[in-house]
């Protein structure tokens, strides 16, 4: 019986994904939580294994015709213990989102006590939002930032720990512009007798290639996605203490997912052998390299950001002293419209609301991948300021694009067609 047609009716999809390539490889990639995956990774992540059922774990699946997939599973839970010096590994969790909530299900009760970093703060929806599930299950209490350095406040988090006794403390966060330490999380985790879980989906990338501190030998649990920093597929991963394993791969599966992603999971393998080469290393600290040229660019175009700066692959800028009335979500949209993509953000006690807020988040990773060093993070920031000086001029905004597209022309991210 044959397919349908090689393509989509009238080419509809392919034609938008042809627009899409356009749009990403000749703007600005700014989002701090995407990268740009090597072609073997797209490759693996569109190969035959979206056809195929695999319910279980390597060796223990409920369906047949699982010979190879049980091999590529196994090496992409090798490869990433070896990439993290972890105990155990579940390379099965579709999101990050799906790997915080197996966490929370294998080793905690419904209604127990968990520290989190507030929403507002810099953490995430699954860290106890009262929107998402895991606040809704769960009795999340909320640390934040000081209010003059806007560091994380480990004194309020000690209180709230002895206060409130929690039964695990989460840290990890996704607009928090500064190196998470892991030992101060440990000291008070180990004060009140609680498991400690990091959520590393913005830094995995970074601590794989060594240019953030590594939370694996404190933690009794970590967890992250596969697709930022990385540079994997979209996708999530947990790694623990092997007297966590069991629990861990029973809320995985059966307990909150069915049948794995096994292309996802390729894609993943190939992606942590991808890490594990010492050209990641070199990858990784230019990001961090170049997320602090920019910082001190923006800082020179009139910007302020939050904590005065990062130490990681990305920045929280507050749009205010620069201009009152641009918004984050003001910025955002004139930004697209200019080639350069980025998001929207609170900062820390906004008194915007999260769909307007008063500022945006900037990341380098994609433009670290397509080759780009500290000589053009000015170069970016002038275009950034430059289109929000001029946000009601469209003849200016359309001049700032052009400039965009001649940069990324310079950096072909995927010179050979896909
Ligand atoms: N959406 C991700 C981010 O952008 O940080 C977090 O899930």
């Amino acid at each position: 019986m044959p397919f349908p047609s090689d393509t989509d009716p009238d080419n509809t999809v392919f034609d938008l994904l042809e627009t899409e390539r356009i749009r990403q490889t000749t703007g600005l990639q700014l989002i701090a939580s995407e990268n740009f995956t090597s072609p073997a990774v797209m490759h693996a992540t569109g190969s035959i294994l979206t056809n195929k059922y695999s319910e279980g774990y390597p060796g223990k699946r409920y369906y047949g015709g699982n010979v190879n997939v049980d091999e590529i599973e196994a090496l992409a839970i090798s490869r990433v213990k070896q990439l993290f010096g972890a105990e155990h590994a579940n390379v099965q969790p579709h999101s990050g989102a799906s790997a915080n909530m197996a966490v929370y299900l294998g080793l905690l009760n419904p209604g127990d006590t968990i520290l989190g970093l507030s929403l507002d703060h810099g953490g995430h929806l699954t860290h106890g939002s009262p929107v998402n599930a895991s606040g809704i299950l769960y009795n999340f209490k909320s640390y934040g930032v000081t209010s003059g350095e806007e560091r994380i406040d480990f004194e309020e988090m000690r209180d709230l720990a002895l206060e409130h006794r929690p039964k695990m403390i989460v840290a990890g966060t996704t607009s928090y512009p500064r190196r998470l330490d892991p030992e101060p999380f440990k000291a008070i985790a180990d004060e009140v007798g609680a498991l400690l879980m990091f959520d590393i989906a913005h830094l995995a990338g970074l601590v794989a290639g060594g240019a953030h501190p590594n939370p694996v030998p404190y933690a009794d649990v970590v967890t992250f996605t596969t697709h930022k920093t990385l540079r994997g597929p979209r996708g999530g991963c947990i790694l623990s203490k092997a007297q966590y394993a069991q629990a861990i791969d029973k809320a995985v599966f059966p307990g909150s997912q069915g049948g794995p992603l096994e292309h996802a999971v390729a894609a993943k393998a190939v992606a942590f052998r991808e890490a594990l080469d010492p050209s990641f290393s070199v990858y990784a600290h230019q990001i961090v390299k170049n997320a602090s040229a920019l910082a001190a660019a923006l800082t020179k175009e009139g910007f302020r950001l939050v904590s005065g700066g990062t130490d990681t692959h990305l920045m929280v800028v507050d749009l205010r002293p620069f201009d009152a009335e641009c918004t984050g979500k003001v910025a955002q949209l004139v930004l697209d419209e200019a080639g350069i993509t980025l998001n929207k953000n609170t900062v820390p006690d906004d008194p915007r609301s999260p769909f307007v807020t008063s500022g945006v988040r900037i990341g380098t990773p994609s433009v670290t991948t397509q080759g780009m060093t500290e000589a053009e993070m000015p170069i970016i920031a002038s275009l950034i300021a430059e289109t929000l000086r001029h946000r009601d001029d469209a003849a200016a905004v359309a001049a700032v694009k052009s400039k965009v597209a001649a940069l990324c022309a310079k950096f072909p991210v995927y010179p050979h067609k896909l």
